[in-house]
């Protein structure tokens, strides 16, 4: 990590504005808290993707509370093209006083220069293909120049480079690493499958009750029999069974967390900007 942080000290002088992408559900652990070091006396946006996984009335908080914070910041579904459309404008926007210092000092049409930032699999790369799309028309790397860097042209006004920053995903708590784990962003062969659902199932059971009932159909072990009974109690109605008909606890708890991750428990925000 020394070495990517090194290489985005470096980027990081050549572009105007940083795009810190954070996962929607979890706003605040997927976002790493040396960026602001890093990214000092740049235009700042933060875009909240994978919105369409995330409870909105949640995602509508953190936006709010960003913007308070002095970020310029969208709403973006990667993966359909939802709300990709604005980030330019909202590029412009973050950067309204350089593009207007330009003009004073008589330089027109200098696009500004962005990067894309974030922790593994935030949506980085899928960004980068909606935002560019067909446009994706590589320059910098003309011919004599062998060390530019590769810029991507989304038009007269934005420069994106092409290469994402990646930042490490915050461990500041151990909240911070469960969430981190709930959406998969921790490699899971470390993790154990049990506890991670019984906690995911202990908190979604707290903050989103009836999503829970009406996916495993387990009225009757909410909420009062405990986390634990209620993988079992999934285990069965799954028919996650080992010989003997013993709960398989193991395949339930991979099955909910599948389920989760693929929204089909729905759209779930495991923080709150009023926590963090
Ligand atoms: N549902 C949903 N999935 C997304 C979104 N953005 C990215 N993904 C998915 O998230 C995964 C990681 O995306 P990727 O672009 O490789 O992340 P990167 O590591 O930051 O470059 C892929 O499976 C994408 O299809 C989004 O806005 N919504
Ligand atoms: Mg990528």
């Amino acid at each position: 990590m020394a070495k990517a942080k090194r290489q985005m000290q470096e980027d990081i002088k050549l572009i105007d504005v940083v795009v810190e992408l954070v996962d929607a559900r979890i706003p605040f652990s997927s976002k790493n808290p040396d960026i602001d070091g890093i990214a000092k006396g740049k235009s700042r946006v933060i875009l909240l993707n994978k919105a369409d996984m995330a409870d909105p009335a949640v995602t509508a908080l953190w936006k709010a509370r960003y913007e308070k914070d002095g970020f310029f910041t969208a709403l973006v579904n990667s993966r359909s093209g939802n709300g990709v459309k604005t980030v330019e404008e909202i590029i412009l926007k973050a950067c309204a006083e350089k593009i207007e210092r330009d003009l004073k000092r008589g330089i027109k049409n200098r696009p500004v220069r962005a990067m894309i930032v974030g922790i593994p699999n935030v949506g980085k790369s899928t960004f980068i293909n909606s935002l560019a799309g067909k446009a994706i028309a590589k320059t910098g790397n003309k011919p004599g120049v062998t060390k530019g860097k590769q810029w991507i042209r989304l038009n007269k006004n934005v420069e994106l480079l092409d290469t994402p920053g990646i930042l490490w995903p915050k461990f500041e708590s151990v909240e911070c690493g469960k969430r981190l784990s709930w959406i998969g962003s921790i490699n899971d062969d470390i993790l154990v499958p049990e506890e991670m659902a019984t906690d995911l199932l202990n908190y979604i059971t707290a903050n989103y009750p009836d999503m829970i009932r009406g996916k495993y159909d387990v009225a009757e072990s909410l909420p009062d029999d405990g986390p634990g009974a209620l993988l079992a109690r999934i285990a069965e109605k799954r028919g996650c069974l080992k010989k003997g008909g013993v709960p398989d606890y193991t395949r339930a708890a991979n099955l909910v967390l599948d389920d989760f991750r693929s929204v089909r428990i729905g759209r779930i925000s495991l923080e709150r900007p009023e926590e963090a």
